[in-house]
């Protein structure tokens, strides 16, 4: 059984799930305790001393028959009213690692028409590690995830993600869309932040699996499609064996000088790049499976012009407080 957090949103607020098997059991309200996001959870067995996993299932076996329970299927859609799956973590930041797979080196070589500096970080003991944004430029799963109206060359990048939780610890990890404007960074690398920082420019979802459940360096599968009118125009996949670096790597040259803010969300860099001649368009659908973890599914919408009220759309999602089950 692979314990997953997720969280729900309708008309009463935010909720927080357990995802065992094909049930979300809702988490909102343990002992009397309310838990309105993943990282207080972590933070509440965190000060008890015991692990996630020994705090969630002695809960459960307590609460059991007053929480509320919906079949997964039926959270799984997009945002038509009623009970739906939301980001699982609101994080206060995103960053983005680059080049930790050889299929990413190439890709940059290609769209740079720059050998040096891709080739140099690869191996270089220092990583490439970017800002990529807020929680308010971020979508969960079925939400748009958005393309810029001044790139035609955008691309999903499908990425295992890990969160941070208290003293820099990795508490869990979920999936991540880096979506990337090819000919922005192409174009000249010191354009990277226009490239990957816009208004949906990151989706993670569906579920946070946790560091107990997976472990500190998890070996996963994953997979990318993308759906054009209804049919699969691009599918891939890789595993994050393929990594050249280790997740600890990563982690300490992010937290490095760095203070971290607990639910920090760092996205590990792809290994799947769809042939350099395609672009994501507007109506596509993208779905980023990884093991363990689900499916992340997202449509996708051009931004023509920028828009401040299409901006706060995303940002909006503090939690409302509301009582009752699913
Ligand atoms: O150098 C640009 C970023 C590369 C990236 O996002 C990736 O490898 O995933
Ligand atoms: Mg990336």
């Amino acid at each position: 059984m692979t314990m997953r957090i997720v969280r729900c949103k309708s008309g009463r607020g935010l909720r927080l799930g357990l995802w065992i098997e094909d049930e979300v059991i809702d988490l909102t309200y343990l002992n009397k305790i309310p838990f309105n996001s993943f990282t207080d959870l972590v933070v509440h067995a965190y000060r008890k001393e015991i692990s996630l996993e020994d705090f969630v299932m002695e809960a459960l076996r307590r609460n059991s028959k007053d929480l509320a329970r919906l079949p997964y299927r039926e959270l799984d859609k997009p945002d038509k009213g009623g009970e739906r799956l939301a980001i699982p973590i609101d994080p206060p930041e995103i960053w983005g690692c680059g080049v930790t797979y050889k299929r990413s080196r190439t890709a940059r070589e290609f769209e740079t028409g720059t050998k040096g500096i891709y080739d140099l970080v690869y191996d270089a003991p220092r990583p490439e590690i970017f800002f990529k944004g807020t929680a308010g430029r971020c979508v969960g799963p079925n939400d748009d995830i958005c393309v810029r109206g001044d790139s035609n060359w955008s691309v999903p990048e499908a990425e295992l993600a890990f969160i941070l939780g208290p003293d820099n610890s990795i508490i869990g990890f979920t999936a991540g869309n880096d979506v990337s404007a090819r000919d922005i960074e192409g174009e000249n690398p010191l354009y990277l932040p226009q490239a990957k920082i816009f208004e949906g420019c990151c989706a993670l979802g569906p579920s946070i699996v946790t560091v107990e459940e997976v472990g500190s360096e998890p070996k996963l599968e994953i997979e990318c499609q993308v759906f054009r009118s209804g049919k699969s125009i691009f599918r891939d996949c890789t595993n994050t064996s393929e990594m050249k670096r280790s997740i600890e790597e990563l982690k300490s040259y992010l937290c490095r000088y760095n203070p971290m803010p607990v639910g920090t969300t760092c996205l590990t860099g792809t290994g799947i790049v769809p042939p350099n001649e395609f672009s994501l368009r507007d109506g596509d659908i993208v779905e980023i499976r990884i093991e363990r973890i689900g499916t992340l599914r997202n449509r996708v919408r051009r931004l023509e012009t920028y828009s401040w009220s299409k901006l706060n759309s995303h940002g909006s999602r503090g939690f409302v407080p509301s009582l009752g089950g699913f």
